[in-house]
């Protein structure tokens, strides 16, 4: 059934408007849950289906903290190989990121260290998570591994499930906390 013009109307004025504006990514290894995280968060599902992604997906999704409101542009690229010199188009104006891999895949923690490399080359000291996902499978990659290479790395981490849901919300929220020091209180916005 389609909500009445009327339902709409009344939640976009109980909606607060942003404040300041975001671009964030999504990034790290084919198949670790980037779009399943992405979409667990904006329009709270999950799809078991392996879609790959092509090029990038593109979310908006507004966070209040406190009295600001934050509009996260989440940028959902694709981990194939392939797409690696499209994704370096995407880094222009970014604020922050999720680096995601998969505890259940030890490939996808060993090749944080390249996506961190990438990240430092395109972009200037910018806020990363670091999010060991699919906690609901047997883990082949220890969270203490996780927390030993973001504590390197100075990095937030979190272990997260896009399947359950577990700390999804978590993982962006903190993401959005560090944009938002990052930026400054004064600065409504960010676009680049
Ligand atoms: N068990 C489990 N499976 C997950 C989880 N997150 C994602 N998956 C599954 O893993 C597969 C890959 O998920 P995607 O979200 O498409 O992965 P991606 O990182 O976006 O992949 P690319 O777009 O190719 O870079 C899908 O079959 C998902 O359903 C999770 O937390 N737990
Ligand atoms: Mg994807």
């Amino acid at each position: 059934m389609c909500p009445s013009e009327s339902f709409i109307e009344k939640e976009a004025a109980q909606r607060r408007p942003w404040t300041h504006v975001a671009k964030v990514t999504v990034i790290g290894n084919a198949e670790v849950g980037k779009t399943s995280l992405t979409v667990r968060f904006v329009e709270g599902y999950y799809n078991p289906r392996y879609l790959m992604t092509i090029g990038t997906n593109f979310f908006v999704k507004d966070i209040e903290m406190g009295d600001r409101v934050l509009r996260l542009q989440i940028w959902d690229t694709a981990g194939q190989e392939r797409f690696g010199p499209i994704r370096k188009l995407y880094y222009r104006g970014v604020k922050g990121t999720l680096l995601v891999y998969d505890q259940s895949n030890p490939l996808s923690f060993e090749r944080l260290g390249s996506w961190v490399e990438e990240v430092k080359q395109a972009c200037d000291n910018i806020p990363i998570v670091l999010v060991g996902n699919k906690a609901d499978l047997p883990a082949k990659v220890a969270p203490e591994q996780g927390a030993q290479f973001a504590k390197e790395h100075r990095m937030t981490f979190i272990e997260s499930s896009a399947k359950t849901g577990l700390n999804v919300g978590l993982a962006f929220e903190r993401l959005a906390q560090l944009v938002l020091s990052h930026l400054g209180s004064d600065t409504p916005s960010s676009e680049d």
